[in-house]
């Protein structure tokens, strides 16, 4: 059977899953986000995100998927927010989704509905979502932000990094690319090191991500970056995991 049709009655059974990676603060080892990531179970194992996230944009499914996701995101806010009251949950945005016209009453509609704080949903959006079509780009992610949804700048440094485009955006957080990271553990401090400087300079907070070493950890430390995500920390996990990850840290 055809993956997109596949997808569709994944969708149609609810049986896509959402599982959460932290974002730990290495200051305190506090874990003041967590980034929801899709899993779709299939074949006995998962099908990974990158192959049917395109399948998802190209069949017109990503609208209903990245409802599906929002929603399970908000049932498993408040058992999240009882260990800690302000605890976030970052959700990945396509440009697609971005490109929708009622992604932001649908949004506000949701969390409200939970009666949660539209504060502790934050989006993720790649420089490439954001560059796609920039005019509309920028109305939606000026709604997102009047909302009180808080924007990061995922991948960056990878898409067309426009320093005018982040200048005049509402993100308030940037996610220093893994390949950096990486670049990194060779010995080329280089770009994270600008990267890390520019967030500081603009105000912006910088979240590293696949921190995979120690070696990665400390260096990124030294050059002054407290949030840090990657499998060195922890990997993403299902939701009664993540809970028992928390209260152990707590
Ligand atoms: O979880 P993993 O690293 O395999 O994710 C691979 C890619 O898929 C990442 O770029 C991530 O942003 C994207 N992705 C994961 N979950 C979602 C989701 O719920 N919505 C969207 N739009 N992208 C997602
Ligand atoms: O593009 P985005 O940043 O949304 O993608 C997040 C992806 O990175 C997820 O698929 C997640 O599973 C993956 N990821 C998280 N930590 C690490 C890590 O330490 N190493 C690698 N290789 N991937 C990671
Ligand atoms: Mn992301
Ligand atoms: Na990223």
């Amino acid at each position: 059977m055809l993956l997109e049709q596949r997808l569709r009655e994944c969708l149609l059974n609810d049986q896509l899953e959402v599982w959460f990676q932290p974002i730990v603060d290495v200051r305190n080892g506090a874990t003041p986000m967590l980034e929801a990531l899709a899993r779709w179970p299939l074949d006995g194992g998962f099908c990974p995100p990158d192959k049917f996230i395109p399948i998802a944009e190209e069949s017109g499914l990503i609208m209903a998927l990245g409802m599906a996701i929002a929603r399970k995101v908000v049932v498993a806010l408040p058992a999240l927010l009882e260990l800690e009251s302000r605890q976030v949950v970052n959700i990945n945005l396509s440009a697609k989704q971005l490109m929708s016209t009622t992604l932001v009453e649908e949004m506000c509609a949701l969390v409200d509905q939970a009666d949660l704080p539209r504060s502790c949903v934050h989006f993720e959006l790649t420089e490439t979502a954001v560059a796609k079509d920039s005019e509309l780009a920028q109305l939606q992610l000026q709604a997102l932000a009047r909302a009180g949804f808080h924007l990061h700048l995922d991948d960056f440094g990878t898409g067309y990094s426009s320093l005018h485009r982040l200048q005049s955006l509402p993100f308030s957080t940037l996610k220093l690319d893994r390949s950096f990271v990486i670049q990194l553990g060779h010995g080329d401090a280089r770009i994270a090191k600008v990267i890390i400087a520019l967030g500081a300079e603009l105000g912006l907070d910088v979240i590293a991500e696949g921190i995979e070493t120690e070696q990665e950890y400390e260096q990124l430390r030294a050059l002054g970056c407290y949030l840090m995500q990657g499998y060195w920390l922890a990997r993403p996990m299902p939701l009664a995991q993540v809970l028992a990850w928390l209260e152990q840290r707590a």
